[in-house]
């Protein structure tokens, strides 16, 4: 069987019954499960438009996106689990501001155009963070990925042509859609993390494999993905000084206010103490459920055993 070191240097899958770097270890709980957190507090901003959808298929939409992200944390709740931690362990970790998940989702959701803005711009960035994860060094974190990631595409469009429909409709319409993009924009631009030179993990986390990329690549390639989107949508982005550099062949984009990513890290963003409590609240209130599942798990083995 060959080592950690032979299977990372040959590019190959480090798998749970492998041999591995209790830092490797840890860095990819860290990660996963900050991940499979952004998936469930990210089902909230977008949740509280569901009562409110504008019609019944923009609702069954929805719906079914929100239910989509409820799938991909408990997806990657079990890919963390293969680490050696539990579920529990880590949702006690993230009640007890602990364990984080992305700031982007500690904005409020105004007005419906925001949902189109998330689908667009939060799922579009997502995506281009995610999809170098699907060759993930470790095996069930990059299968995971590759479902989440074709799940997301699915989100980007779905986002993109709310926008369209808004962009293209009344005034009234295209001003809501215009302004749910200057609220989303740089923060979407936030959610690939701080600068390369401040980053703390990138450089471990590239050698490793894990990350492929480091966070402001990753950004770059967002921008210039998304600029000819702004443009095919009839919206423009909120930035004076994005310009396009014929020699490089990229968008240059103006600064970005890192101090806002940090204090929303630090939980001082427009929304943190909200979505903290709410979601502490719901595990509360769901303690029923867990208790009475265990209960009808603990009789069917009992039941098995009675057989046997
Ligand atoms: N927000 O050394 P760095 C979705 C932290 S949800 C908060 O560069 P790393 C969706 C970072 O943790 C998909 N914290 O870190 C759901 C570290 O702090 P700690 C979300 C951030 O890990 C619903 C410190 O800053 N996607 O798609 O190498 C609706 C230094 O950073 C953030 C993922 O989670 C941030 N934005 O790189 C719609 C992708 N950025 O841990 C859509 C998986 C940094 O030392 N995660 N920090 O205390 C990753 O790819 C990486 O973890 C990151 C950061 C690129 C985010």
């Amino acid at each position: 069987m060959s080592t950690f070191e032979e299977l990372i240097a040959a590019n190959e899958r480090v798998e749970p019954r492998d041999d591995m770097p209790d830092a490797y270890r840890a860095t990819l709980v860290r990660q996963i499960a900050q991940h499979a957190h952004s998936e469930i507090i990210g089902m909230q901003p977008e949740g509280n438009w569901l009562t409110r959808a504008p019609s019944l298929r923009r609702k069954a939409i929805l719906l079914a996106k929100v239910q989509d992200e409820a799938g991909h944390g408990l997806y990657l709740y079990a890919a963390a689990e293969t680490l050696g931690v539990s579920r529990e362990e880590l949702l006690d970790a993230l009640h007890a501001g602990r364990q984080k998940y992305s700031s982007i989702f500690n904005y409020p959701t105004l007005s419906w155009a925001d949902i189109g803005a998330i689908g667009w711009l939060v799922d579009g960035a997502a995506i281009v963070n995610q999809v170098p994860l699907c060759r993930c060094s470790y095996g069930p974190y990059a299968r995971a990925m590759v479902r989440v990631c074709k799940e997301e595409s699915f989100h980007q469009r779905q986002g993109f042509e709310l926008l369209h429909t808004l962009s293209h409709g009344t005034e009234a319409q295209h001003a809501m859609a215009q302004d749910a993009v200057d609220r989303w924009w740089w923060p979407s631009l936030m959610m690939f993390g701080p600068p390369d030179d401040a980053s703390t993990h990138s450089a471990q986390s590239m050698e490793w494999g894990i990350k492929r990329f480091s966070n402001d690549t990753l950004r770059q390639r967002f921008v210039d993905m998304t600029v000819p989107q702004a443009e095919a949508l009839g919206l423009t982005l909120p930035d004076p000084d994005l310009r396009w550099d014929e020699e490089a062949e990229t968008w240059r984009h103006g600064e970005i206010d890192f101090t806002e990513l940090f204090e929303v890290v630090k939980g001082n963003g427009p929304c943190n103490a909200q979505r903290l409590g709410h979601r502490v609240q719901a595990h509360e209130d769901g303690a029923w459920v867990r208790e009475a599942a265990a209960a009808y798990a603990r009789k069917q083995a009992e039941k098995g055993r009675a057989v046997a």
